[in-house]
Parts: C-alpha cells; structure tokens; sequence
C-alpha cells in the first residue's frame, strides 16, 4: 500500500519548492533536514559525552524577530511553526530586515530565564544565536542584521545570556542555521531574487564571509560553549560541515556538535523533531527536541501547552530509551516567557527535584521498550518505575530481569512498597500507596541483587495492563515496516511506523511476546487503509487460536492544511475480538492476510488487554 503523507514547509524549502515528490522523495528530503540517517562518521567518544549523556535535560530556546511578529504579518494570521513566519507570509527580505526596528525586548532578564532553566531541572541552555532568518542575536562584525546594529534594543542579548548562565553554572549552547540563510544573497533558500550571476557553488561566499567568522565569534567571545547545534543541512556538501567541526574543535575542543551539523559529522544524533522513539534507537548517545506548545518560537494562537506531567512523562520515555531530552520555550517579542511555560517548567521541576536520583545519571530501561503504566530507568542495582497510568488491579509485574528483588520503595518518600518474587516474576502491589498524596508521576525504586538485564526483549504480557505490539517491534517477511513524519498543524511532528505493503497471500508479520499468564485477551488493531485496499481480510492468529477481520479504508486528512502535498492517510481503531493464549512463555502472534486488495493495510500496532 502507498500510505502518502504531508510534507513539511522545511522539506519543501529545502528541495526548493518542488511540489510534487513521491513518498520516497519525501522522505529522502527531510532525512538531509536533518541529516538523522546518515550514520556518524566518527565514532561518537567526545569526552563532553560524559556531561551530555549524565545531564539528560537541557532548554532550547527559539527566539527572534519572528517572536515579535508572533505569527502575524500585516494584520494576518499565518498558523505554522511561528520562526518559519518570513517563509509562510512571502515576506520580502527587505520588509523582513526593516522589521528589526521593531525587535526592543526590554523587558529580557537574563537570569530570570536561567533561572527558570535551573527551576526546572536543566543543565544546559541551548539559544537560536542565528535561526533561517539570518538575524542574529549577538553583536557580528559578519553582518549588519543584528540585534546590536538592526534593532533599537542594540545589546548582545548572548552576552547577557553567556554572563547569567556563568553566574548560575549552566551550560551554554548556541543554535545556528548553517546551511538556509533566507536574507543572505548567496545563502541557502534565500528569499529574494539571486544575484544575475549567481550559481549554487557560490554558497561558498556566505559561508566563508558569515558563517565561519559568526561562528568564530560565538566560540570566542562568550566564554565556554557547551555545543554549537546545527541545523538543516540540506545539501550542502559534507566539506562545509568538516570546515566547521575543525572550527569548533580548535577554539573550544570540549564543545559538542549535534548530527545535524551535516555529512555524517557530529557528536551524537538528534533525532527528528518531537520524536519520542517507542523501542530504544542503536545510534549511539542521542537527544530528542521537543517544545512546550506546538510552535517552536512564540505564536499568540498556539496554545497546546504540555502539563507538567507531560513534560515528565516525556523526560522520563526519553530517558528510558537512552536518550537525553532537550525542550524548547519560545519568548515573546518583549522577552518575557509565556506564563503556562513558566507554570509547567516550574512544576515538573519541583517533581524532578524530588525524584533527580531516577533522572540524572540513569542508564535508560533495561527493556527497549516502554509499558502502557510508564517507564524504567536504572542505575546499578536499582530500577526506578516511573508509574504514569495507577494500574487498575494496583500490581505491576516484570519478568526476566536476571536478578533478584531485595527491597521497594517509593522513591519520594521511602515508605516500603510490597514486593514478591515467584520464580523470575516480581510483583510490585501498589496497595498501600492508595489514597495516599502522591507526587504527579510516583516512583517506585526496586533494589535487586544485581544490574537488570533482560536477554529476551520479547513484549512482556502481563495478564494484568494493556499491552501494544507496535510495528517497530515485529519481524516483517513479504511486507515491510516504514516510518512516516508529518507535521500536523503549528509545527508539531508526529511519527508513526507501519507494516505495510503486503506483497501476497504468504507475507507475514510476527511480534514475540512473552506471556506472564495465559488466558483470555481481548485485542484492538490501530491501522490505515486506502480506499484502493479496503475491504480486505486478515487471520491474527497465536498458535492454534486465531480471529479473523476485514478492514476498511480509514479515511484521509484533508488536503486544505496550509502545507502543500497530498493527503496523509489517517488511522483507525478497531476491536478485533477475545483470543485465548494458551500456553505461558514465549509465544508469537502472527498477522497474514486472507483475501489481499492492494498492498493491504498499514499496522500500527495491536493492543492485548486481558480479557475479564
Ligand atoms: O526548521 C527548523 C525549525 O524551525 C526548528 O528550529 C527545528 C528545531 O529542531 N529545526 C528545524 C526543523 O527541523
């Protein structure tokens, strides 16, 4: 089945507005977005990695003139990610650098924000120094389109921000737009009219004449950076990212470079933006970017804002699968941060002083994947279940640790928690904590007698929570599993992995699960089907038991958004029925198809929940 999707602006920009690509092109342009599958180059030994990988939590921060406009240009709304509002408006570059008139963040206050960083548990404060737009918030001698000489503010904003985070001891990081430079003439996707003569190689010039002496002055004059991150490498050859790792390696050799520095170079990956991987990623140390709204930079009508408890469910999955977590507020105009960021940066702060032990310096789960009740890190001996869903039945169970249990506790508290072991079966009985005040996530830390190590990363069937067997996680044999990004409304990106296109009747996909106790469950199936390839029929089956079902087309996403491309195809819940497994242990569940249209559907997953 051909699943299409919405390609992003970003995308489009980057393949210079070309408006119909396949899916496979699609996919192709944001991969060089954000250089996310291009392996690393280097094996990934920074020594910086040690802080990086220990800290777990830093603040990105989108901040510029597009903050001022806020997602308005001449009295007009344009909804999208708000930073992007001199592409999305077809402002021309003129009208844009005149608006720096208009940037004079007066009420700014450096350590207020760093500050609000430390409230809230970060590390390190990674800031736009230079976004898309080319404005820059620091004094340049490369360029006049700068806070210090475009704006009647005129101060270097990093300077103060560099001093605050000195004071506080917070690591400072500097975002910078390598590659899209839309004011620059010979910039990447420059938004006015090239010069007569121009041909692509003279990129060259930018890069010689702005960004390396921008860069050069980020590494020197504000003290030590913690990391210059990139961003959107698109095509630019791989001998541009080289010049620039030698750059900041000779003026600040413990400053780390993110992948999306282009070519394969970089210390770690950034994963694509707002994706929190369900199964552990094998790339090394890696992050997740992610923002407290939608937009990444302030926009009036985006009001998406995460809770304080989604903030810490999302810290605490990113730090489950290995990965540190980096998370963006957006200033408006005037530098004051929007009051809800504040208010949910501050709470899950307080959450993630009291629980630090089970964030800072964890291992990550020893499962590569999460639970439909929360998530695990670790550290040596100890296990830390960060409980997002109170179970119903008040047992958590986990199997096949290779160790023991000594002792449970709640972590922001100490009290005792009952725990049994019965062969490698521990269960953790929540009873006693009922009724109980507990924190927004409650942490509960299991002491074995040795570091977990699970051998077989079989899904866990528990007989008592819903589990879901996602595509990440089957074997696939005549059909395939796929991965598609879209951005859905003001910037936010959704991720989402199928099995798909069946190829016949003898395709296969099979999930392994490891059955803790047999019975009666009841199963769901989360699918997208195209209307050529509706009405097909499958067999879900587990040993000898098995349902059948037939699909119908899903629908699809209308084609109105304000992003070009086709429709996405949209996805749709079903109840399959009640299937006995029989038998405890490793088992298998198998999808074939009976009677194939098309390519079949898309699977997204399928949810077992026990059957009472
Ligand atoms: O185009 C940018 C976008 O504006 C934002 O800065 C994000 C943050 O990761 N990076 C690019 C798109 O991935």
């Amino acid at each position: 089945m051909n699943l299409t999707f919405k390609a992003c602006a970003t995308a489009f920009a980057l393949l210079h507005s070309t408006p119909f690509l396949t899916a496979a092109e699609k996919e192709k342009s944001m991969d060089k977005m954000w250089g996310e599958k291009e392996a690393l180059s280097i094996e990934a030994k920074h020594p910086s990695l040690k802080w990086f990988t220990h800290d777990k939590y830093a603040m990105f921060i989108h901040w510029g003139l597009y903050s001022e406009m806020g997602g308005v240009w001449k009295d007009k709304t344009y909804y999208g990610i708000g930073e992007w509002i001199m592409h999305m408006a077809e402002i021309p570059v003129d009208e844009y650098k005149a608006y720096a008139s208009q940037f004079n963040p007066e009420k700014f206050d450096a350590t207020q924000l760093v500050k609000l960083a430390k409230a809230a548990g970060m590390k390190t404060i990674v800031i736009t120094a230079k976004h898309h737009d080319g404005f820059a918030l620091f004094d340049s001698a490369a360029s006049d389109f700068t806070v210090t000489k475009a704006t009647p503010y005129k101060r270097d904003l990093m300077k103060q921000l560099a001093d605050a985070c000195a004071a506080e001891g917070i690591r400072l990081g500097f975002y910078y737009s390598q590659n899209q430079d839309w004011t620059e003439p010979y910039g990447g996707e420059y938004k006015g009219e090239r010069p007569k003569d121009y041909t692509p190689d003279d990129f060259n010039i930018y890069f010689e004449k702005k960004v390396i002496p921008q860069v050069t002055e980020l590494l020197t004059n504000y003290g030590d950076i913690a990391m210059v991150w990139f961003d959107t490498p698109g095509d630019m050859p791989k001998t541009y990212s080289e010049r620039l790792v030698k750059l900041v390696t000779k003026h600040q050799p413990n400053c780390l470079i993110n992948s999306r520095i282009g070519g394969g170079y970089g210390d770690y990956v950034s994963l694509g933006d707002m994706h929190i991987p369900p199964v552990r990623p094998d790339v090394g140390a890696w992050e997740t970017v992610d923002t407290t709204n939608d937009s990444w930079s302030y926009a009036w009508y985006d009001q998406n804002w995460k809770s304080p408890k989604t903030i810490i469910e999302r810290l605490v999955k990113v730090t489950a699968r290995g990965g540190s977590y980096m998370l963006n507020v957006g200033p408006k105009g005037d530098g004051t941060i929007p009051a809800e960021a504040v208010t949910s940066l501050e709470e899950s702060g307080k959450w993630l002083k009291a629980h630090s032990e089970a964030i800072y310096g964890t291992e990550g789960s020893p499962f590569d994947q999460g639970f439909s009740w929360g998530d695990i890190t670790s550290k040596g001996n100890d296990l830390y279940l960060h409980v997002f869903d109170w179970p119903e039945e008040g047992t958590l169970r986990l199997a096949d640790l290779g160790a023991n249990i000594k002792s449970a506790t709640m972590l922001h508290n100490n009290s005792k928690v009952d725990c049994s072991q019965q062969g490698s079966t521990l269960e953790v009985k929540l009873g006693s904590q009922v009724g109980r005040d507990l924190p927004i996530v409650p942490v509960i830390k299991l002491t074995l007698d040795a570091p977990a190590v699970v051998k077989n990363q079989a899904t866990q069937v528990d007989g008592l929570t819903p589990v879901t067997l996602l595509a990440e996680m089957a074997t696939a044999e005549g059909c395939e599993e796929k991965g598609y990004r879209w951005m859905e409304k003001f910037g936010e990106w959704k991720h989402d992995h199928f099995i798909q296109g069946w190829k016949s009747k003898d395709a296969k996909a099979t999930w392994d699960i490891n059955v803790l106790e047999p019975g009666q469950y009841h199963l769901s199936l989360e699918y997208s089907c195209e209307n050529d390839a509706a009405n097909s029929e499958w067999i879900l089956s587990c040993g000898d038991e098995s349902i059948t079902f037939i699909t119908y087309e899903s629908g699809a996403d209308s084609t109105k958004s304000f992003q070009p491309g086709p429709a996405r195809q949209r996805n749709f819940k079903v109840n399959l029925g009640v299937l006995e497994i029989p038998k405890a242990g490793l088992n298998q569940l198998k999808v074939v198809p009976r009677k194939l249209i098309g390519e079949g559907i898309g699977i997204k997953g399928i949810t077992l929940k026990p059957y009472r």
